[in-house]
């Protein structure tokens, strides 16, 4: 079969965003208040300030801003990770970066499936955190070979998703009616199924060992636990949550509120309460409640170079270290005062962040530059060609997560009181081995992208540089 006979995998991710965004919004009514919330702030942020509004369309964002969430889902076992690597790909979606939540008291480690090219992100960023369960956290030896039975018993792929996923990689795509089959097959792996795997003891004692670890273990699937827009102005989002009926956790994970934003921030709901039957004597089994999913809204900024980076890293471990928010968040004001203090060191104006290499820029020639091409000094600068108006830089969005912010999602869900520290130390290489497959080094991308932007540039201008 020709190429052109198959549906590009952007356009497969599109299509299964938007149904996995149709069946959330069913199974999750709050999620549809949460979206209808983030788009009027939205409206409103980008007719209140045109710099935004302008940066976001010369990026090509603007379009996308609705588009734009992110989901996450917790697998069990190795073989899971592995077909569900192989499933993302036939949507364009890799995985990119290692997140070790272990160090946090949360026992998986984690990567993020998303598109990687500029123009894949362009068309639609949508992606997806995933996690392994680590089983070997689990202290006591009896359990921990109870869960390993139970999960190697369940399949949560359709064997026609696996056929299609084969089919897929065999021919190098799908046409245009194995895609529409694919995307209801896949979204099967994702659906919130009710009816637990496992009688209400059974539940009990893993839930005892860890809350994540019942929701992995006891369900026929990675039921996808949120769904996240994208938000211009998170600030607002957490000031009207209650507003709407909903209520958020007590602090915004990441950066403070700043003029630039960095990286990423992020908040979350808690968790819904949600009926469930365990395997018991009753026909329809034993009635009992489990909490999994919740509501999110992330706020992206630029991303940061290594430097950047470890500059974010020590402020963000040094607030952490003076403040710790209390389970009810009674002192999250006090939080905040200090991540605002604390972050006063963090340069907030793209010209210093980019002059001091602390992130990542996409560069392309203004108009003055083409008109200048092939009469510029070929001895000049990156810089000097900026302050001779000649390149123009904007800011490259931030597209993974933060494993501290990770960690407090995942903890505000699973209830604060679940803190401990694992000895157990990260092992990216059992990961990558459970992947099939070595993960994508996120910094790696970005330096690509910004060294592709300013080699087109140049050639633009007319000068070779190296
Ligand atoms: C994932 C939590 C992490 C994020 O946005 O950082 C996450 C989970 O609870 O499974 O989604
Ligand atoms: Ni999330």
């Amino acid at each position: 079969m020709s190429a052109d006979a198959f549906v590009h995998p952007d356009e497969i991710r599109s299509m299964f965003s938007s149904a996995m965004s149709d069946m959330y919004r069913a199974e999750v009514p709050q999620y549809g208040t949460l979206m209808e919330l983030v788009s009027d702030i939205n409206q409103e942020k980008l007719a209140a300030d045109a710099d935004l509004r302008d940066g976001l369309v010369h990026n090509d964002e603007l379009d996308r801003i609705d588009l734009e969430r992110h989901g996450a889902i917790r697998l069990g076992k190795p073989e899971e990770l592995f077909n569900m690597r192989r499933l993302f790909a036939v949507m364009g979606m890799h995985p990119v970066g290692y997140y070790d939540l272990s160090v946090a008291g949360v026992p998986v480690h984690s990567t993020a499936f998303r598109p990687i090219d500029d123009e894949a992100l362009r068309r639609n960023p949508f992606r997806v955190f995933t996690s392994l369960l680590r089983l070997e956290l689990i202290e006591d030896e009896d359990l921990r070979t109870e869960a390993e039975a139970i999960l190697a018993n369940r399949e949560i792929f359709t064997p026609n998703a696996l056929k299609l996923i084969y089919l897929a990689e065999k021919n190098g795509g799908l046409d245009r009616v194995q895609a529409e089959q694919f995307v209801t097959e896949a979204l099967e792996t994702f659906r919130w199924h009710s009816d637990a795997t496992v009688s209400l003891e059974t539940y009990q004692k893993l839930h005892d060992a860890h809350r994540l670890i019942a929701d992995v273990v006891c369900f026929k699937g990675p039921h996808i636990n949120h769904l996240t827009p994208r938000t211009l102005d998170i600030d607002a989002v957490q000031r009207d949550m209650p507003k709407r009926g909903i209520s958020p956790k007590a602090i915004v994970e990441g950066p403070p509120s700043r003029n630039c934003p960095i990286l990423l921030r992020q908040t979350s709901f808690k968790a819904l309460e949600e009926q469930v039957y365990f395997v018991g004597d009753h026909p329809k089994g034993t009635a009992g409640t489990h909490t999994a999913r919740f509501g999110e809204i992330e706020q992206r900024g630029i991303a940061l170079t290594a430097e950047g980076r470890k500059l974010y890293d020590g402020l963000l471990a040094s607030v952490r270290h003076a403040v710790q928010v209390s389970a009810g968040g009674s002192n999250a004001r006090d939080y905040e005062t200090e991540l605002a203090e604390r972050f006063a060191a963090f340069p907030d104006d793209y010209e210093t962040l980019r002059v001091e290499k602390l992130a990542f820029f996409r560069y392309s020639v203004t108009k003055a530059g083409k008109n200048a091409a092939g009469n510029v000094d070929l001895g000049a600068s990156v810089n000097d060609l900026v302050d001779q108006g000649y390149l123009r830089a904007d800011p490259i969005v931030y597209e993974d997560f933060l494993p501290v912010s990770a960690a407090g999602i995942f903890q505000s869900n699973l209830g604060s009181d679940e803190q401990k520290n694992y000895v157990e130390q990260s092992n990216q290489d059992v990961f990558e081995k459970c992947l099939g497959a070595a993960v994508a080094d996120e910094l790696a991308l970005y330096a690509a992208h910004q060294q592709a932007s300013l080699d087109q540039a140049f050639a633009v201008l007319g000068i070779q540089k190296n």
